[in-house]
């Protein structure tokens, strides 16, 4: 099984045969006992939306070309497309809405273990939301923007954008969207009506179902946005900061708790209460008292804003497990594989769910609370150092892989940074380089790990292509645990991998920035609902040179993508303008339609498009011309 298949992660491929050995399963194995896979399900043309069914759709046409109610591909692919969009879309919405109730609570003085870190961006929230903070008290404040936020989960005239839509993006890009209808006004509305939309009977044309899906991508990237930055007023605006990531940042010597999920509600008080209680650690022997250590998103979220190193990233978070060290894993909302909890039964480890609507059989539930979320953590760290008193000490094997990075890289923090070089007009050296040349154009990594392909390996390959080529990199999610993992979030990877004209101006601002060196060679932008930061930065750089989005020499790539989270994400990437490529082929290709209006057609519309490329050298190579085209379109 361990290979160099499997994936390039060292760490992966030193535990996978010790697993293998002990008869402990993975997603690996499972994915290969799951082969063949689905021919129609990997087109998108079977169709279960009702008991009918569920039926599929013969790719040679030999057998039924429609469905029994009458739905042909085009229709059937499109309404499980838009269904995996609004799913994706749900799952940030819920995460933004959590943030933004919690945010009013505090806003109305409800006694929680929160407080607003940021007033300054609260504040500037305000005004970009049109609610005039001056002189207003920063609850006040903090209570109006919580409210504005929540208007577009439920604002019921449809004629009306959603705020976070309307004011984060270019005039000319909402005017487009509003032209062309996939506005949304209301995230929950919208994904609800794509849920009709794609109910039995309903919408049955296909490129109207698509639209459908970019409106209900466009709601993702609303709950995503807010989410953002109210996580940022709350619990801090990332700056850049030096830690490390794989496996090897667990600690022989330390109670490991791993937080593992989406929502950093939860462990950023679990990471201040671990302070407090790392001498109850130290009294139970753990020399090293407490080791808190990320997977996944939540994994971004600490590590962005507190420098918690990153155990690992989606595809290998069992084999966190698998080293006998982990105390606890404290779970909150998605990628989380059940298979954890199995795991526990090899192991010492607590596994522990937090929230009501994300349980897992045998696993142990604390149910959070934002009231409750002092005693859940202490709860916890308790569960964890009991767990520790009972680590199998035989059982106990840490990779000995780990790397340092630089992560941090919020657009305020880009901008900071910039504005050392240029303190007027921070954005002026950035504008200067890409026009010049010096910065071929800026490429945005986003997305998962999928077993599909050998774990980390696309990423990592693209991205040094683009740097050959000087092309500026930012990454969010499993993308950037896999650039993280491998070294490429370090000035040593520019030093190594940038094209010169990339490594000076990485370096000019690095060390205006006062790192005493160039800048990393990935940009560290957080997790998968940080992909908005990007779009900060984008649409700064549009507003000054007075272009729309699409005009931009930027990209956009999920070269690992797999959870309906990453088809909202690169959908929306697309419906905003930006040349999109996926490493993965979508469920959509039983559709020449469908494929056609998302690889093609879409263009005309919205200026992004897909491009599927499963080689990773002939992704960097599609990628470059993307951006090479959007130069020539500019004159530049
Ligand atoms: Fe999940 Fe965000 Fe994908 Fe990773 S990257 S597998 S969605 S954790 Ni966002």
């Amino acid at each position: 099984m361990s290979n160099m298949k499997t994936s390039i992660d060292p760490a992966v491929n030193y535990l996978l045969p010790l697993a293998q050995k002990a008869g402990i399963e993975t997603a690996w194995d499972r994915f290969e006992a799951m082969k063949p896979q689905c021919g129609f399900g990997e087109l998108g043309i079977c169709c279960r939306i009702c008991w009918k069914g569920p039926c599929r759709i013969d790719p040679f046409g030999n057998g039924p070309q429609k469905g029994i109610c009458g739905a042909d591909a085009d229709t059937i692919v499109a309404r499980n497309l838009a269904r995996m969009i609004a799913a994706g879309a749900a799952a940030h919405a819920e995460h933004g809405h959590h943030v933004a109730l919690t945010l009013l609570e505090i806003g109305e003085g409800h006694a929680l273990p929160y407080k607003i870190k940021e007033e300054k961006k609260l504040r500037n929230i305000a005004e970009r939301l049109n609610l005039n903070p001056e002189g207003k008290d920063i609850k006040q404040v903090a209570k109006e923007v919580a409210l504005a936020s929540l208007e577009d989960f439920s604002r019921q005239k449809s004629s009306i954008p959603c705020n976070w839509a309307k004011e984060t993006l270019t005039a000319s890009r909402v005017e487009k969207l509003v032209e062309l209808g996939v506005m949304p006004h209301n995230i929950h509305a919208t994904i609800a009506e794509i849920m009709h939309r794609t109910h039995v009977g309903c919408d049955a044309d296909a490129v109207n179902i698509l639209l459908g899906g970019l409106k209900g991508a466009l709601a993702d990237y609303t709950g995503m946005y807010l989410s953002t930055e109210l996580s940022d007023v709350l619990f801090g605006i990332p700056e850049p900061v030096v830690t490390a990531a794989n496996l090897g940042v667990l600690k022989e010597d330390a109670v490991n708790i791993a937080v593992h999920g989406h929502n950093p509600l939860l462990s950023e008080i679990v990471c201040d209460l671990a302070i407090k209680m790392n001498e109850e650690a130290k009294k139970a022997g753990a020399k090293e008292g407490i080791n808190i250590v990320g997977i996944c998103c939540t994994g971004n979220e600490v590590m962005m804003r507190r420098g918690i190193p990153l155990a690992t990233n989606y595809l290998s978070q069992e084999l966190a497990l698998v080293t006998g060290a982990v105390d606890a894993i404290v779970v909150d909302v998605q990628c989380i594989m059940p298979s954890l909890a199995a795991l526990k039964e090899c192991f010492h480890t607590e596994v522990i769910t937090t929230m009501p609507g994300n349980k897992i059989p045998g696993a142990t539930h604390l149910e959070f609370s934002e009231e409750t979320a002092l005693e859940n953590a202490a709860k916890i760290i308790k569960l964890a150092i009991d767990a520790y008193k009972r680590r199998d000490r035989s059982k106990v094997n840490i990779p000995d892989y780990k790397e340092t990075a630089i992560v941090g890289f919020s657009a305020e923090a880009v901008l900071a940074a910039l504005s050392k070089v240029n303190p007027e007009d921070p954005l002026k050296p950035l504008i200067d380089n890409i026009v010049n040349g010096n910065i071929l154009g800026i490429a945005l990594f986003a997305g998962c790990n999928n077993l599909r392909v050998t774990q980390d390996h696309n990423f990592t390959t693209i991205a040094k292509e683009l740097a050959r080529n000087n092309v500026l990199m930012l990454a969010t999610g499993c993308g950037a645990g896999a650039f993280a993992k491998h070294g490429l979030m370090t000035q040593e990877a520019t030093e190594a991998y940038a094209g010169d004209s990339l490594k000076e101006v990485l370096t000019v601002i690095g060390e205006a920035a006062g790192l005493n060196g160039p800048l990393p060679l990935v940009l560290h932008m957080g997790s998968c609902v940080d992909n908005t930061r990007a779009v900060n930065l984008a649409v700064a750089v549009a507003n000054k040179l007075g272009v729309d989005l699409d005009k931009l020499p930027v990209v956009a790539s999920a070269p690992e993508a797999m959870a309906e989270k990453a088809v909202a994400i690169g959908t929306w990437a697309v419906t905003l303008g930006l040349p999109t490529h996926l490493g993965i082929v979508p469920q959509v290709i039983g559709s020449p339609l469908v494929t056609e209006v998302l690889t093609e057609k879409i263009k005309d519309l919205v200026g992004g498009y897909f491009m599927v490329e499963t080689d990773p050298k002939k992704a960097a190579v599609k990628l470059v011309a993307a951006i090479k085209e959007r130069r020539e379109g500019l004159g530049i």
